[in-house]
């Protein structure tokens, strides 16, 4: 196996216009290169990103220092990162270090052995298509506030293929820009390219994106169904839910019977951190009550751990895979294998700040993740990985591939 040669690192700029991680890593006749995203609703239980200068600094001296002249092999320089750092939380070497190095090892791997990414992680396994989560509008943290649900997402549950996933998505996203720009509210777009929220309240907007589905021709819940981010960490205060656009607070239980009762009155097959990342027993008590009938998705409270999925005890039964959220590959990896062994589902996470880097589509493709949240369907740093898995299908030879929509959210009408 190669021997690696060169280990370096950059800043750059995300797309929210911040410093971020770029790293190299090259063997003979072969170079891997990935940045480091970043969120804005984190997890406490996330690696801990350091300074961008100081990240660059220290995988350009004690990084490159102990890589050179190893053998190019993922798990043993993930784990030689993880004995680097030496603390729980990835702080010392910077999550944002530790994860641009762990990608840019892979993708020189993969470029050694002249593969594509997603087949250099798939080996003889058959692949398939993710399947899209696509965010029409959004809130949160993602749009200081304006709305207290962070993402108001489609799933295509009812298309046949990747492409026609987002071809179904194009549709609603022009949809609901003409709704707003009806009623004189569009006002360009929040940071994952989400349509800017100009609701009276969050239940406006599951309407709002219901009629868009209708307009553009499509069966709400046949055809295109609903996901939300709820991201109810960063709602949480004081021991009860905050929703400042209602000017209005929510006790757990008063959540609870409140997400009930969208469910019920709109398609909706996925809910995403519906409560804060500490209360596993609310997460349990709704996935008792709502786990048969829709998915229910840990993000900030799983932060791509394997123990914490694990240890669960059926408080989701879907885990969101975000790679700089752990650190590692090999850790993220280790998450899913743990996710499927407990039988949950799967979805492989951008963050909302990113860049051109499309790493994560291929880790989708690659492992055999069946879903995919990208962000919107505008802004390059999100396009860029739509298109890419356009490129990976067109690859695969779109029409002979099994595509998992229609089987992972049974049609609700
Ligand atoms: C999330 C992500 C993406 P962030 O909460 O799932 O929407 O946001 O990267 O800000 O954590
Ligand atoms: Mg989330």
């Amino acid at each position: 196996m190669a021997k690696i040669l060169e280990v370096l690192a950059r800043r750059v700029w995300d797309s929210r216009g911040r410093p971020t991680v770029e790293a190299e890593v090259a063997v003979k006749g072969a170079r891997g290169r990935a940045i480091a995203p970043a969120g804005a609703s984190t997890g406490s239980g996330e690696a801990k990103s350091i300074d961008v200068g100081q990240a660059v600094h220290l995988v350009n001296s004690e990084i490159r220092s102990a890589f050179l002249g190893k053998t190019l092999e993922q798990e043993t320089l993930d784990q030689l990162l993880l004995s680097l750092d030496g603390t729980p939380d990835k702080s010392r070497l910077g999550g944002n270090a530790i994860v641009a190095v762990s990608l840019a090892c892979a993708h020189a791997a993969a470029a050694a052995a002249k593969e594509p990414l997603w087949r250099f992680l798939a080996g003889k396994r058959p692949v398939s298509m993710p399947v899209p989560q696509i965010q029409i509008f959004g809130g949160g943290a993602h749009a200081h506030g304006s709305m207290d649900v962070q993402d108001f997402m489609i799933i295509c549950t009812g298309a046949g293929s990747f492409s026609e996933s987002l071809e179904w998505t194009a549709e609603v996203y022009r949809a609901a820009g003409a709704r707003l720009a009806k009623r004189n509210a569009l006002h360009g777009v929040a940071d994952e390219g989400g349509y800017w929220p100009a609701f009276k309240s969050n239940e406006e907007a599951l309407a709002e994106l219901t009629g868009a589905i209708s307009d553009a021709g499509f069966e709400p819940g046949a055809d295109i169904a609903i996901a939300l981010d709820i991201a109810a960490t960063q709602l949480w205060r004081d021991g009860r839910y905050h929703l400042a656009l209602e000017n209005r607070t929510l006790s757990t239980d008063q959540l609870h019977t409140m997400l009930l009762r969208w469910i019920e009155r709109y398609p909706i097959v996925s809910i995403e951190d519906p409560f804060a990342e500490h209360d596993a027993e609310a997460m349990q008590s709704f996935t008792r009550t709502a786990g048969a009938k829709i998915q229910v998705v840990g993000d900030d409270f799983f932060v791509t751990d394997a123990a914490r999925v694990r240890d669960a005890e059926g408080a989701c039964n879907a885990v969101l895979l975000k790679p700089n959220q752990v650190g590692t590959l090999t850790e993220t990896l280790a998450c899913w294998r743990a996710a499927q062994k407990a039988g949950y589902g799967a979805i492989v996470s951008a963050r909302s700040g990113e860049t051109e880097d499309v790493s994560i589509v291929h880790l989708a493709v690659g492992w055999g993740v069946p879903q995919l949240k990208v962000g919107s369907f505008s802004r390059s740093e999100r396009m860029a990985k739509w298109n890419e898995g356009l490129r990976i299908e067109e690859s695969l030879g779109a029409n002979k591939l099994p595509y998992p929509a229609r089987k992972l959210f049974k049609a609700r009408g």
